[in-house]
């Protein structure tokens, strides 16, 4: 992804039906090509309008859209968080994925929520807790520690920084799913690169200041 305007479509990372049958073809083609294109090309458009911010990166648009102008902050707010969430949510899924976190990960996981199946439990409750039209994520935040949270409609998590997110919108399911928005929750887990995330962990953890012990 561009780290500034303009923005262009991340190409996804595996065949439309890589995915099946957890995920099928039609749905991902839907959900990255018409959906994901969608907030690329309408914060495009926006920030086309508004040269003095074309230079602010995704993630700054993300965290600080509320000093921007009113006829554009909500805009920005609702289509640069719906490029961050999607881009992080299909390079976080794998055809073949390794089902174990990493050993930094694992540890975290273990401290935090006392196992991989406890995480799964607290996320599967905040995706089917979300009402409306939202995500579902593990964040981790500013002392390293993770949690689970939810966000309504493309909010990201930022500043905490997302590891993973569960896209509960209906776009991201209905085709297949329609109302069991549990059952798209158990498919989409099973799809997790876990290395990818374990790696995203480590670079966070690297990239935090280091306090010494007072
Ligand atoms: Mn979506």
């Amino acid at each position: 992804m561009e780290s500034h305007y303009p923005f262009t479509l991340p190409p996804l990372p595996y065949a439309y039906d890589a995915l099946e049958p957890e995920l099928d073809g039609r749905l991902i083609h839907f959900h990255h090509d018409k959906h994901f294109a969608a907030y690329v090309d309408r914060l495009d458009r926006i920030l086309a309008q508004a040269p003095a911010y074309q230079s602010w990166s995704l993630e700054q648009l993300c965290t600080d859209w509320p000093s921007l102008p009113c006829a554009i902050r909500q805009d920005v707010r609702n289509n640069a968080g719906g490029v961050y969430n999607h881009d992080l949510y299909f390079r976080t899924l794998h055809p073949l994925p390794v089902t174990s976190p990493g050993v930094a990960l694992r540890a975290a996981i273990q401290r935090d929520f006392g196992g991989t199946p406890e995480l799964k439990a607290a996320m599967r409750s905040a995706a089917l807790a979300q009402f409306g039209s939202g995500w579902a994520w593990l964040t981790e935040d500013c002392d390293g520690r993770l949690a689970v949270c939810r966000t309504p409609n493309q909010d990201t998590p930022l500043p905490l920084q997302p590891l993973l997110g569960c896209d509960v919108w209906e776009h991201a399911y209905y085709l297949q799913y329609q109302d069991r928005r549990g059952d798209y929750f158990d498919a989409w887990w099973r799809l997790i690169d876990w290395p990818e995330i374990s790696q995203r962990y480590e670079q966070y953890l690297s990239q935090r200041p280091h306090y010494p012990d007072p």
